[in-house]
């Protein structure tokens, strides 16, 4: 699956939010996602309306903003129908299926009315699923599983990775894909693969993250979306923030069109 293109498998899925970040992908020419974790409203709706032209997906971190107000959503909602985003909340729910329905619909974010997409931890088990689903599905969203994680010393790996896999393969409807560092997916599943650790100018920071660049996310790794944060909006200026987003579409594209090309 990962030498077809990202529009014919919008056909591979029939959840919602999937079939539409695949569209937008193939329609923008982007397989880059922005993740904007800054502290202040104006700062995040500033960042998003300059990177908006380039990404398929903007992921946040709401709960890191200091001066949250209900309105910042219609706000984001308003940039995400301007410029033809999706928009994923990196929320890594971890919790009991009632707790994780919960801290989803409820509380003042209220993540499942506005975010398409967003993800959880496999370490409670399938609970999790069954808790996130019955409030996300019924409203079309999507669901990512931590398969692997960027930092040094991370312990998602081999037996819980596959156990992770197993997960998503009996909640096809729900979940569509993964954070994680590599393809994942058997032969006969199309899942998707989000991301992070990725940037150009830099190798970590420092506190366990580590970059790998977008082609070999993109064509060394199979993976289907590079999620680039501090090496986007790290700058000073909104052009070098554009500039940045630019750049980062240009090289995770490229590094696709290498990948479906292969013989
Ligand atoms: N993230 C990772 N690694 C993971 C999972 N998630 O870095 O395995 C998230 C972080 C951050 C973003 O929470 O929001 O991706 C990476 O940001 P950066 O590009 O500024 O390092």
């Amino acid at each position: 699956s990962h030498l077809q293109s990202y529009g014919q498998r919008a056909q591979n899925f029939t959840n919602p939010a999937a079939k539409l970040l695949l569209e937008t992908m193939e329609r923008k020419k982007s397989n880059l996602a922005v993740s904007v974790d800054v502290t202040k409203t104006k700062d995040f709706l500033s960042i998003i309306d300059t990177v908006g032209p380039f990404v398929c997906l903007i992921k946040t971190h709401i709960d890191i903003l200091e001066d949250f107000d209900p309105s910042l959503i219609t706000q984001l909602k308003e940039l995400s129908q301007k410029h033809n985003f999706l928009i994923f909340e990196d929320r890594k729910f971890a919790d009991i299926g009632n707790t994780v329905a919960l801290q989803y619909s409820r509380g003042v974010h209220r993540i499942a009315d506005w975010a398409h997409i967003t993800n959880a931890h496999a370490v409670p088990g399938p609970g999790i699923i069954t808790g996130l689903s019955s409030v996300g599905l019924p409203l079309g969203r999507g669901l990512l599983l931590l398969a692997e994680m960027s930092t040094k010393g991370s312990l998602a790996t081999g037996a819980y990775t596959d156990a992770t896999l197993r997960m998503a393969e009996n909640n096809r409807d729900f979940v569509v894909g993964f954070v994680a560092q590599q393809r994942m997916g058997g032969h006969h599943e199309d899942f998707l693969v989000l991301t992070p650790g990725v940037g150009l100018d830099s190798k970590g920071d420092g506190m366990g993250q580590q970059y790998r660049t977008p082609r070999e996310v993109i064509l060394d790794s199979a993976c289907d979306v590079i999620i680039v944060g501090r090496g986007i909006y790290g700058g000073d200026t909104a052009e070098s923030v554009r500039a940045q987003a630019q750049r980062y579409q240009d090289a995770g594209w490229s590094s696709y069109l290498e990948r479906i090309s292969l013989p």
